[in-house]
């Protein structure tokens, strides 16, 4: 059985996975959105709650933002009170989807006023990021049509390769824009950035700081999401993830729960294309918790990826190398599964102890009173949820 090197070990401990702050929120789905209680009334409650994800596992030091959903007065107000919880400020993710101009687009709307306007509010996002010490621009569109003949969809690609590139000429130097694709929904005959192909496409033309974002849940079932993941570390255009997991749509699970052997593959994936602990490749999470308890949700998806990233490190790629090239087939698929079957959980346990972390912390965080206090303190008030 294999066992985590001090080499495993040391590029774990340099693992950092981007929490996004809608996660402690209220979420559901179109048919309910239950309150819970506790929940953040604003941008600076979301941030403590992100901070104790990172206080129990070292795993999660930054905190994507949404905006208007994050929008404050004062953002270096905001960037201080990430600082001062032990976090930063990461991506920031722009909306173009509740907003009644948007009903027909935005991005990629053939009215001029309303593109403006949707290019203005990225303009928007990149000032933000300034405020912020943000890198990354997301932008996720839901832009498409739901019936055949609706839509120009080649002139909707040629205003949104135009909107793009007036975006993308507004970024700072160190800035970058990355593109989300999803097969479908709110769109359901066609959308305009569906695949990692339009979205390779896109961003190819803009220029180096322009990448693809895979998020795990935007792909038709059945579809090798591992394939994808080397083909864009090969092109060197893969900038981050959206990590999370699905059984049907855009289900927006916990990461790691629905296939724990999937998360596997694709780590295995990122770790031999160089984009493990590459700063051009940003681990996120984008998750809701609309049944769940959103803090500890957070704690267990993070825990999930450290724990799959720690099984793909254990692939013997000497012996898979080995037996690839002796077209031993059944051996090489030995060796990919011993890594994936091996618990891993006991090792990390110790090693977390070592670190200064308790050994498991999710009971850590249970037994913090953190969820007591926010509970009894944060009455009144709005409680954050999409839109707020
Ligand atoms: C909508 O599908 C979505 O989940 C996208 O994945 C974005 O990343 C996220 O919302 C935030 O806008
Ligand atoms: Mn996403």
């Amino acid at each position: 059985m294999s066992t985590l090197s001090s080499a495993h070990l040391s590029e774990l401990e340099k693992q950092a996975i981007e929490l996004p702050s809608w996660a402690f929120g209220n979420s559901g789905t179109r048919f309910r959105v239950f309150g819970t209680s506790g929940t953040p009334r604003d941008p600076f409650e979301k941030i403590s709650d992100a901070a104790q994800v990172h206080k129990h596992t070292g795993l999660a030091p930054a905190v994507a933002l949404h905006i208007p959903w994050d929008k404050v007065d004062d953002y270096e107000a905001l960037r201080r009170h990430a600082a001062d919880n032990g976090v930063s400020l990461g991506t920031v993710n722009s909306n173009t989807f509740q907003d009644e101009d948007y009903k027909f687009g935005a991005l990629t709307h053939h009215d001029d006023r309303i593109r403006q306007k949707a290019i203005d509010h990225h303009f928007d996002c990149i000032d933000v990021m300034h405020a912020t010490g943000s890198r990354d621009l997301k932008i996720w569109l839901a832009e498409g049509s739901n019936y055949p003949g609706q839509n120009d969809m080649r002139a909707r690609q040629d205003r949104l390769n135009d909107s793009l590139q007036k975006i993308y000429a507004r970024l700072g130097e160190e800035q970058r824009i990355v593109l989300e694709y999803k097969f479908f929904e709110p769109s359901f005959y066609h959308t305009d950035v569906p695949d990692w192909g339009t979205s390779y496409v896109q961003v190819a033309s803009l220029g180096d700081r322009a990448h693809v974002c895979l998020d795990t849940g935007h792909h038709a079932p059945g579809t090798n999401i591992e394939f994808i993941v080397m083909q864009l570390l090969r092109l060197g255009r893969l900038g981050a993830f959206d990590f999370n997991s699905r059984f049907y749509a855009d289900d927006d699970l916990i990461v790691g729960a629905a296939d724990p052997f999937q998360l596997f593959r694709i780590l295995y994936e990122v770790i031999r294309g160089g984009g493990f602990n590459n700063p051009e490749v940003t681990f996120m999470l984008d998750q809701c918790h609309n049944i769940e308890a959103k803090i500890p949700g957070q704690i267990r998806s993070v825990l999930n990826v450290q724990e799959m990233t720690a099984r793909a490190l254990l692939v013997d790629s000497a012996a898979l190398d080995a037996a690839q090239q002796a077209h031993d087939v059944l051996a090489a698929n030995a060796v990919f599964m011993d890594a994936f079957y091996t618990d891993v959980r006991p090792q990390l346990a110790a090693w977390r102890e070592e670190r200064g972390l308790n050994a498991d912390p999710m009971a850590a965080y249970a037994a913090s009173g953190y969820q007591q206090k926010i509970e009894a303190d944060r009455v009144g008030g709005v409680q954050a949820g999409w839109g707020a």
